[in-house]
């Protein structure tokens, strides 16, 4: 009781302050750091998931092709707004589509390529259309995130002039070539990315710019975070003043498997994808390495600002799919879906947001760019296993605190067995990986919080186990988690 009154007295302050006008609630579809830490999300390539709409295929002139992987195929709005079911199906709680900036080049389907910042690119529809996407996705249950660039244009100088007013100015852009040395900070920040013309943040006009658009971006759509595109592309001082002026939640892109590196962006943005634990899954899971890597990864865990808001991910658009990789089982190395299973099981009950790349839930193998930007078209099959094998971590990760932002401790690791605890205002859950090709029966000790006789159940399985002097036994199938609470 005493607990419950102290909870709700800084709410009832809020309440009254707002009732006195003193204070400006923030605006409907913000979602707050700590929230966006108890969601899942789906991320899309509009272009590839689903056309909803024939008529805008060839806008600008820049004509769908499915047959060639890197041009427009044709996905838009209205295709993520007829198929949100299918999202919502699988039990996500918000998802991340590709930027809706104008483009203007017939390989620009992913978006990262602007034109006209305040604009929004014809083939994927208009912002009253993006507007009703958000909207209809809120009344399913759904926050959505826009992905967005700062960093750079597309490349349009120094042969086809520039992007679109207001950003048509030379020394609003650095000239200093392309990124030569990606070791070389400076350069990393002040060169062109394949091309892709510069932005100079330096310039105060620039930067004043680009916290007008984004602050006009979020107001104008009601959306509920932004995924922040090539991060360690521009200085750490310019994403704390972006941040501040997007007024939502901003999770960043710091391609980089170096945890020293990517946790000091997480003092700018509100956080980051948690790039070296995607390597750490990849080597794990997808090549049957040690565990013993991620004991290890979690050792830098305290560099984060809220590791509770880290980015988790087995693949995404930039990286080969999780089931290219895989490297089978052995002696049939066609069987990889218990590799990317037990990957799956993983990401969703450690610490951190899951973030699932379209089409893993149908099997999609591609690997290098653009062959793993797949069309997902005709391919919404809900009987796909693995449809439902998300759905269950999912309904496991909903209903249990402890599976969202709850303390996490380790509690056994060996080679090929992994086994963490994580607590919340009393829920428990236990987590047993089995990550060999082989049955294993561990005896997992030291559990927390969990008197002798407690019955703990799995949540994506069948069985029941006991609490015995703080330890349980987890009996485990090849390549299985299993996710115990009371
Ligand atoms: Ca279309
Ligand atoms: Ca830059
Ligand atoms: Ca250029
Ligand atoms: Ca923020």
């Amino acid at each position: 009781m005493k607990n419950l009154s102290h909870r709700y007295v800084p709410r009832l302050i809020t309440l009254c302050l707002i009732a006195l006008g003193l204070v400006i609630p923030p605006p409907a579809g913000t979602l707050d750091a700590n929230s966006w830490s108890q969601q899942s999300i789906y991320f899309l390539l509009t272009d590839r998931f689903s056309n909803g709409n024939t008529a805008n295929d060839n806008y600008g002139g820049f004509n769908a092709d499915r047959n060639d992987p890197r041009k427009w195929h044709g996905g838009d709005f209205q295709g993520v707004i007829n198929k949100l079911d299918y999202i919502k199906g699988m039990g996500f709680t918000a998802i991340w589509i590709t930027p809706v900036q104008i483009q203007r080049h017939v390989n620009a389907y992913h978006g990262y390529w602007t034109y006209d910042f305040y604009g929004i690119d014809g083939h994927l529809g208009d912002i009253s259309k993006l507007r009703e996407l958000i909207n209809m996705a809120h009344a399913k249950g759904l926050y959505v995130m826009l992905d967005v660039v700062a960093n750079h244009t597309g490349d349009f100088q120094p042969f086809n002039g520039f992007a679109a007013s207001p950003f048509d100015r030379f020394d609003w852009y650095h000239h200093n070539g392309d990124v030569q040395n990606y070791n070389d900070q400076w350069r990393v920040e002040n060169g062109d990315v394949a091309g892709l013309d510069d932005l100079n943040q330096e310039n105060p006009a620039t930067t004043g710019e680009l916290k007008n658009w984004i602050s006009w971006l979020r107001t104008q759509t009601g959306v509920d975070g932004l995924r922040v595109d090539t991060v360690k592309h521009v200085p750490k001082w310019f994403w704390r003043d972006f941040d501040a002026a997007a007024n939502t939640f901003t999770l960043g892109e710091v391609f980089s498997g170096d945890p020293v590196y990517v946790a000091d962006y997480t003092n700018y943005l509100d956080a980051t994808l948690d790039f070296p634990l995607y390597y750490t899954i990849n080597n794990v899971f997808a090549k049957d390495q040690s565990m013993w890597q991620i004991n290890n990864r979690f050792q830098n865990d305290w560099r984060y600002r809220n590791k509770f808001t880290n980015g988790v991910f087995v693949d995404n658009h930039d990286v080969h799919r999780f089931l290219c990789d895989a490297t089978g089982r052995p002696g049939a190395n066609w069987d990889k879906w218990p590799q990317l299973k037990t990957a799956l099981g993983f990401t969703f009950t450690i610490r951190g947001i899951p973030i699932v790349y379209y089409g893993t839930e149908q099997g999609f193998t591609g690997c290098n760019d653009p062959f793993n930007r797949e069309d997902l078209f005709n391919s919404f099959n809900t009987a796909n296993p693995l449809y439902s094998y998300i759905q269950q971590l999912n309904a496991a990760k909903r209903a249990h605190p402890a599976l969202q932002d709850g303390w996490q401790e380790e509690k056994w690791v060996n080679d090929s067995f992994y086994a963490f605890q994580r607590s919340k205002s009393g829920d428990e859950a236990v987590v047993c990986i089995n990550n060999g090709w082989w049955p294993q029966s561990i005896n997992v000790p030291n559990l927390r919080n969990l008197p002798n006789g407690t019955v703990l159940r799995n949540r994506i399985g069948s069985d029941s186990v006991t609490v015995n002097n703080g330890a349980m036994p987890c009996n485990m199938a090849a390549k299985e988690v299993k996710i115990f609470t009371k």
